[in-house]
């Protein structure tokens, strides 16, 4: 997803449980596991940190730290609300 919105054009292998039970490709892995991301710099393991690493490649590490913010102050909003109508409603259940 990152590589689509940074307009960087990715080569996604897709490895299908036939392909990763017969071709031995479990054991190609670092960690044993998928996904890995393979690029120039070498290869990273684990989906969080290759989102880090692809938002820092692309420089959108700042939209995504503001993205962030912005969903913590949105549910901020949501959980005062909430706790406000729960406020009242105790007050009307009395
Ligand atoms: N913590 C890892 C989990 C990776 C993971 O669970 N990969 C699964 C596929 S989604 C896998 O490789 N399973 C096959 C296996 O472990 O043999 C991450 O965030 O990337």
């Amino acid at each position: 997803m990152l590589h689509a919105v940074a307009d960087k054009p990715l080569n996604d292998e897709i490895v299908t449980v036939e392909q990763w039970q017969a071709d031995g490709i479990k054991q190609k892995q670092p960690l044993g596991q998928i996904p890995t991301y393979t690029c120039d710099e070498g290869v990273v393991v684990m989906s969080n940190s290759i989102a880090r690493y692809v938002a820092k490649k692309f420089g959108m590490m700042v939209s995504v730290v503001l993205m962030y913010h912005t969903t913590l102050k949105e549910l901020s909003v949501i959980l005062s609300l909430l706790s406000r109508w729960f406020s009242v409603m105790s007050l009307l259940v009395r």
